[in-house]
């Protein structure tokens, strides 16, 4: 939902329109997910890069144990609820046997649907499904006839082009040849593999030609093909937080200034919500933000990084720094040029999953030893708090132990070492309308 304001709003106006923004059903949904997975899997795996070329030959996609239900275990045992696939990375390779190009699974040795057995191992273990669709495509800049900024016109064009089911809904938009492309990419991925969660539209582009994107009629064929679907990113319901090391910032608003249909600040800024911000914008809109960061330092698997797994203490200090921080965690395992999560990965995983049902989503019951204050706003009624404190009984005297800004769907505060609490409460300084949250208290002894 979005809140219109005007110039002549004092700060108080602004304050008060912000504590009126809501998120949509979807991005509470979204929200209320806590963890994502990110998969990142494609010819990058076979050829040791990051980001390919376009020209990669397809042979090179040969995994040879591929086992989606693998992934789709060890994600739904460390407390995952939804996963994203690189179903076309900038390289332009497709994970699914397109019909629009050559270049996908149909032309390597593997010859299978990779989207398709990741929806069944989804279905069957109860893991939600999204893709990653890169709207950069060096195959389609570089290949003879290619489509990316190839200058065509602007045409009415019916999606699909190539009609296959005939029980389907048809659209028709205004658009070019590479956005004819996308919107067919984009159709079948929503009409071939069942409900999808999320559509994350990634903006970095390893390539300068010029190349206009059709976002409305992007967006309006995802809403239309899967309404609750949100749509990351370079979309209207999630935005990116801003670097891919695993933080948000310690005020981080999921109520955002837009002026021009445009968020006011980068988001790559340190403050992308705060008052000086507030004053410069015509709009303002829930627009929450997701932290992606993987588990090993490239996003694809290289052996060479089989030593360099986060350790478990990085990954619940990323986890307390974006779960806790009111952003939505959404951390890469790469499958291997097997196929599969590697051997480190996956006791990493396991061990990150054990840990957080253990210390975060056991609360402590007082008195005890604790070391991480948690607290938490009820989103589908707004995000409301500006400041707050927190006091301990220690030693039968009110104490402050931890004080911060904003709360959001969930605040983790880390405390500078573990005390001997008897009792806790929680002082909310300043608020944007009348607000409440719910606190309770864990120990991690990883800190
Ligand atoms: C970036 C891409 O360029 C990386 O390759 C990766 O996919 C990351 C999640 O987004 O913008």
């Amino acid at each position: 939902m979005r809140v219109d304001v005007e110039p002549s709003d004092s700060l108080d106006a602004l304050r008060r329109k912000a504590s009126m923004v809501r998120p949509s059903p979807r991005q509470v949904a979204w929200q209320r997910q806590e963890l994502t997975a990110f998969v990142h899997f494609g010819p990058n795996t076979f050829t040791d890069l990051e980001w390919g070329t376009g020209v990669d030959d397809p042979a090179v996609f040969d995994p040879s144990a591929l086992d989606c239900s693998q992934w789709v275990r060890t994600l739904v045992s460390a407390g995952f609820k939804s996963v994203i696939l690189t179903a076309k990375h900038h390289d332009g390779f497709c994970l699914w046997p397109s019909r629009y190009l050559p270049h996908t699974v149909a032309a390597s040795p593997y010859r299978g649907d990779v989207v398709a057995a990741l929806a069944s191992a989804c279905r069957e273990q109860g893991l939600g499904l999204g893709f990653y669709l890169s709207p950069a495509d060096l195959y389609q800049e570089k290949a003879d006839g290619g489509y990316y900024g190839n200058g065509s016109p602007v045409v009415s064009s019916e999606i699909p082009s190539l009609v296959v089911d005939e029980s389907l809904p048809r659209f028709r938009y205004d658009v070019d040849d590479y956005n004819r492309f996308y919107l067919n990419q984009l159709y079948e991925l929503l009409t071939q593999y069942g409900p999808i969660a999320e559509v994350w539209l990634d903006g970095a582009n390893p390539t300068s030609t010029a190349q206009a994107y059709a976002y409305e009629a992007w967006f309006d064929l995802i809403r239309r093909l899967a309404p609750d679907a949100t749509i990351a990113v370079g979309g209207p319901d999630v935005r990116w937080v801003g670097n891919e090391d695993g933080f948000a910032r310690e005020t981080e608003w999921s109520v955002v200034p837009f002026a021009g249909q445009r968020m006011v600040a980068e988001q790559t800024a340190s403050d992308v919500a705060g008052p000086p911000l507030l004053r410069k914008a015509d709009e303002l809109r829930w627009y929450p933000a997701e932290v992606d960061v993987s588990i090993r330092p490239g996003w694809f698997y290289h052996a060479a990084e089989d030593s360099a797994v986060k350790s478990l203490p990085e990954l619940l200090d990323i986890y307390r720094k974006s779960v806790g921080r009111n952003a939505v965690l959404l951390l890469n395992m790469p499958p291997d040029r097997r196929g599969l999560f590697a051997p480190p990965d996956v006791a990493r995983l396991a061990e990150f999953g054990a840990a957080v049902r253990e210390y975060y989503e056991t609360d402590v019951s007082l008195p005890a030893t604790v070391n991480v204050i948690d607290l938490r706003e009820d989103i589908s009624r707004g995000q409301q708090v500006e400041s707050f404190a927190v006091d301990a009984l220690l030693a039968g005297e009110w104490t402050q132990v931890a004080a911060g800004t904003t709360i959001g769907h969930r605040r983790l505060l880390p405390l500078d070492e573990p005390l001997p609490v008897s009792a806790v409460r929680l002082r909310i300084l300043s608020s944007r309308a009348e607000a409440t949250a719910a606190l309770s208290l864990h120990y991690d002894p990883t800190i």
